[in-house]
């Protein structure tokens, strides 16, 4: 492993490097945290070499129930209670939806459904890649499919359950733009470790003509292999587990794929999007993801694997 994955602070999945809002503010609550522990350490510390060290008589008893009043009831109940003051007005605006972008995140095994639900009640489908804009407050509404998971970006926010038949919410606005990695937080099956996505936050301008592009039908193969790829999505009954919309493809078993092109990730932050991984996951999805819903490819010729790829990585 290269030493720069061990630098965990500089990355872009550390709560230490905050780039929103919500995770300044619950950065702030770690440092908050960190100095009442330290403070407590060091206390008892003295205390201890007091009593062993300095003035290991007895102690009066008088002294002795003072300590234990004032140490063990009062001085804890003051500190937890400072603590608890100065945290819970954190939670509410951390889960506050406001009017404007909601984005609804479902959690399925090991992917995430992406649904953009605009002011106006449309709906855009996508999969396995949230897009935020900078500097606004987006309601992010959770929920799971089957088995409960964790919803968690570190740089941008909190982290959330994720559960099957109740919704739970949390709401980011990041400060920074730029790809953020996020990872389902609570061990849910196989695959749980290959089940993560980029968060790419953009400019507000950046973001509503990407919204928009996102908004249209999958776009017509553009070469002659991704048109034969495009025969050999529909020959192998794809389109029964995947939608692409504008075709007969409306699968709803797997993840969006009308876009699928345009993402930074394939596989649920598995692999870079690129053409060669593109015919590797459909090749050998079990071997890539332990316990997957989509059954490898291998009986593909290179042709048809390779034609699949360009026409899926044309979909832009
Ligand atoms: C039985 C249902 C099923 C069938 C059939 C199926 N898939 Fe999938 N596919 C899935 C599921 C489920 C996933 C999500 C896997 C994961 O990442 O956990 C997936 C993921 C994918 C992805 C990655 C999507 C992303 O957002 O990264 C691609 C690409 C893909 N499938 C292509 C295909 C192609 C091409 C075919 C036909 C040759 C096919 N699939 C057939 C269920 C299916
Ligand atoms: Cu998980």
């Amino acid at each position: 492993m290269p030493l720069s994955h061990l630098a965990a602070c500089e990355g872009r999945q550390s709560v230490l490097n905050p780039a929103g809002r919500d995770a300044q503010d619950v950065l702030g609550l770690i440092w908050v945290m960190f100095g009442g522990a330290l403070l407590l350490w060091v206390l008892l510390g003295a205390i201890f070499v007091y009593v062993t060290r300095v003035e290991p008589r007895e102690m009066p008893r008088r002294w002795g129930e003072a300590l234990i009043i004032g140490g063990g009831v009062i001085f804890p109940v003051v500190l937890l209670g400072a603590l608890l003051a100065y945290s819970l007005p954190m939670m509410a605006p951390q889960r506050a939806a406001e009017a404007g972008l909601k984005v609804h995140i479902t959690a399925e095994q090991w992917w995430w459904r992406v649904d953009y639900e605009l002011p106006d009640g449309r709906r855009i489908t996508s999969a396995n890649e949230l897009r935020l804009p900078v500097g606004r407050r987006t309601g992010l509404v959770l929920n799971a499919h089957k088995v409960i998971h964790a919803f968690w970006v570190p740089a941008l926010g909190g982290k959330v359950d994720m559960i099957p038949g109740r919704e739970t919410y949390l709401s980011f606005q990041p400060e920074k733009p730029g790809v953020y990695r996020g990872q389902c937080a609570e061990f849910c099956g196989a695959s749980h470790a290959l089940m993560a996505f980029e968060t790419v936050v953009m400019t507000p301008e950046d973001f509503a003509a990407w919204l928009k592009a996102e908004a249209a039908d999958a776009a017509p193969p553009a070469s002659g292999e991704a048109y034969r790829g495009a025969a050999v999505f529909a020959r192998e009954g794809c389109g029964g587990c995947h939608t692409l919309r504008g075709t007969q493809a409306r699968g709803q078993v797997g993840p969006d794929l009308t876009h699928v092109g345009s993402r930074k990730s394939l596989g649920a932050g598995i692999l870079e999007m690129t053409e060669d991984h593109l015919s590797r996951f459909i090749a050998h999805t079990e071997a890539l993801k332990p316990e997957v819903a989509m059954p490898g490819y291998d009986h593909l010729s290179l042709e048809d694997l390779r034609a699949l790829a360009a026409y899926l990585k044309g979909l832009t």
